[in-house]
């Protein structure tokens, strides 16, 4: 089988927008045009040329990536499971292929996934489904920095790539939309082009507030996102990407004044701190308590909990602003906030220059760097209502533009860090505002994950990859003891168990292991913290249903029980003191990722078993696959008024995914 189709029989509508000459092609500025070159100097390639004390380490690693996409291969119809490596040779490779994205309801896929072109071919992508997709590379350009393809392709569209503006190899492609989609395209004969951009820059570590009472000026400001070339304008906090990382004593109040001067334009705004416990004034509300333009508001972060310390962890705060908050994200509205505890270096938990927060986004940007606009001024709402021009397709496509072609670490593209053959703490945070990341190490070493982004858990859990969603943080210990000399990447590979929404596949962030000798460590506690006991309800106080509803006029929008966010309506009550139940279920065909404001939530159940052991610490944020349900509890503590519940996919969020429940004081007797 050769995965050739020719666009007459494609089922579904073809149009042939582009078949341009190589030239004009290259001038799109979608495409660089990379010149064939020999594997040796090929960048893209993960292994390097230094000296490597386990080599076949990363190779592994690149297989382990191979047999994964080799999976979902095998897996898709009409895929036929033809690997690359049983390609047959140039001289027989068709010189047109014709990939065409077939079905729907969140079940999409390349067709054919593996498919193989001659070196002068043509490769034609057809949209066949109802919905935006992209066709995009793992592997980058001989500039280092771009895709050596992405495509966004509207329903109906199709768009013709000549093989001769990409350099001989197996590439592995996917839909950055919804990652589970997958293929290899095979051009001619040539290495597995792995996908790893030339790391060139030192990873970027944002300024360190440690005051009790702090002031950042939010405004507009230049970041060198890129290690050349034009800096981006973005809307920052304190003039950085990330904004500055506060890092405070937990338990210790802190006070920090947030002035807006942004663009007149930018309106209103306000700041959540995810994962903390304040009142609901100082929570970041949608709609009241707002910093207007030119104005500042000090917000109060005790960092307590019902008169104890917040269990540390990485926290972060972000705008939440009604309408805006996709927008206001993506435009650079999010920094660290970091919360220590003394004890951890009891806990042999590694401190100071061995603990290293990374934030993780996406972003895609101009041929001069600046950010692209997915929101066409039209606020975030507008956006995932008309991305697609069609009210109907909203809900169903949700993400669209808010899906970057590069990967970010710390706001900086393909960042290395220089480290010590010794033990790291390493804070992995997911700031995208819609991707997954399913974060793995090249050279197989495992995790131990000793946190979650609300505390500690009881005891580390060795984890091979660690699936994170928007807004969710792992906080992991990384063994680089015996690595001394050797460059590791951590990367994002597809989720392995090929569920619907996928994961981004990506190379983010290198490390480069010094030659030793290794630090004086203390080895890691295998008790952590015990989590107190909590006496659990029987009785469940509340489901919230995530789901995708339909108006009286027909249009779809991403709702909570059946409703759209209305910041004026009260979901659900709790009264301050009790501890309840909730359960969250997932009605829709795609996966969320439900975020809980406030309280120290902790997770009773996953699918009515017990919750996986990484899953048995505090969270804020859950996973929620199409038909899963989690039971939650909490403790309603020390304050009264109105919280929020939404999905962490901002666009979601936007789109009417969010509701509001309200503590209350308990009534006298
Ligand atoms: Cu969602």
């Amino acid at each position: 089988m050769t995965g050739v189709r020719t666009p007459a029989t494609t089922p579904g509508p073809v149009v042939v927008i582009l078949v341009v000459p190589a030239d004009d092609f290259a001038a799109q500025g979608r495409f660089r045009v990379a010149a064939p070159r020999s594997n040796a100097e090929n960048p893209s390639v993960v292994d390097s040329s230094r000296q490597r004390r386990r080599a076949g380490t990363v190779a592994s690693a690149v297989l382990l990536l191979m047999a994964a996409a080799a999976l979902v291969v095998g897996a898709l119809p009409g895929a036929g499971g033809v690997s690359p490596s049983a390609a047959t040779t140039a001289e027989t490779q068709p010189s047109e292929v014709t990939i065409t994205i077939n079905g729907g309801g969140f079940a999409w896929t390349f067709d054919p996934a593996s498919a193989e072109v001659a070196p002068d071919g043509m490769i034609t992508v057809v949209n066949a489904s109802g919905t935006s997709h992209t066709f995009t590379s793992q592997a980058y350009d001989t500039s280092g920095t771009h895709k050596a393809f992405d495509v966004t392709l509207s329903p109906g569209d199709s768009t013709t790539i000549p093989a001769s503006t990409l350099q001989q190899g197996v590439y592995h492609y996917f839909c950055r939309f919804h990652p589970a989609m997958q293929g290899t395209l095979t051009v001619g004969t040539g290495p597995d082009l792995s996908g790893a951009p030339s790391f060139d820059q030192p990873l970027y570590e944002p300024p360190v507030l440690t005051g009790k009472r702090l002031r950042i000026v939010m405004k507009k400001a230049a970041v060198q996102v890129f290690k050349d070339g034009p800096a981006t304008t973005m809307w920052t906090y304190g003039g950085t990407y990330p904004g500055p990382t506060i890092r405070r004593p937990t338990g210790a109040d802190t006070k920090v004044t947030f002035v807006n001067n942004l663009p007149k334009a930018v309106g209103s705004v306000t700041v959540h701190q995810h994962a903390g416990h304040q009142t609901s004034a100082n929570d970041g509300q949608p709609m009241s308590n707002l910093i207007k333009h030119g104005g500042a508001k000090t917000y109060d972060y005790p960092l307590r909990d019902g008169g104890k310390p917040l269990p540390a962890a990485l926290r972060f705060y972000h705008d939440h602003r009604m309408d805006e908050t996709a927008r206001n994200n993506w435009m650079g509205l999010q920094g660290m906030f970091l919360t220590t505890d003394p004890n951890d270096a009891k806990r042999g938990l590694p401190t100071g220059r061995y603990d290293i927060p990374l934030s993780f986004t996406d972003r895609s940007f101009t041929d001069t760097h600046q950010l692209t606009d997915p929101f066409a001024g039209a606020g975030s709402a507008a956006h995932a209502t008309n991305a697609m021009g069609s009210m109907t397709m909203a809900g169903a496509t949700g993400p669209s533009g808010t899906v970057g072609d590069t990967v970010l670490v710390n706001g900086r593209f393909a960042p290395y860090k220089d480290v010590q053959p010794g033990l790291y703490r390493l804070r992995l945070f997911n700031a995208s505002l819609f991707s997954a990341y399913d974060f793995k190490l090249s050279n197989g070493e495992q995790f131990e994950q000793v946190g979650t982004g609300s505390g500690l858990l009881p005891h580390p859990v060795t984890r091979s990859d660690i699936l994170l969603g928007p807004a969710q943080r792992a906080d992991v210990v990384v063994d680089f003891r015996d690595d001394a000399g050797t460059d590791i990447v951590l990367q994002s590979i597809a989720r392995p168990d090929g569920k619907e929404s996928g994961s981004y596949p990506a190379f983010p962030m290198q490390f480069r292991v010094g030659s030793g000798p290794s630090p004086t460590q203390k080895n890691l506690s295998d008790n952590l913290v015990p989590l107190p006991k909590l006496s659990i309800p029987k009785k469940t106080a509340m489901t919230w249903k995530f789901g995708l509803s339909t108006d009286s006029r027909g249009h779809q929008f991403w709702s909570i029980n059946g409703r759209r966010y209305n910041p004026k309506r009260v979901d659900h009550k709790v009264t301050r003191g009790k501890v309840q139940k909730w359960r969250l279920v997932n009605t829709s065909a795609m996966t969320h990722y439900v975020h809980l404001h406030e309280e120290l939530w902790r997770t009773i159940s996953r699918d009515g078993g017990r919750p996986p052991l990484w899953e048995r610490g505090y969270e804020d944020t859950w996973r929620l696959d199409p038909g899963e349900s989690v039971v939650v509890a909490a403790r309603f503590t020390d304050y009264t008024g109105k919280f929020m519940i939404h999905c962490h996919m901002l666009d979601h969020e936007d789109n009417g995914m969010m509701a509001t429940f309200e503590v209350v004081k308990p009534k006298r007797r």
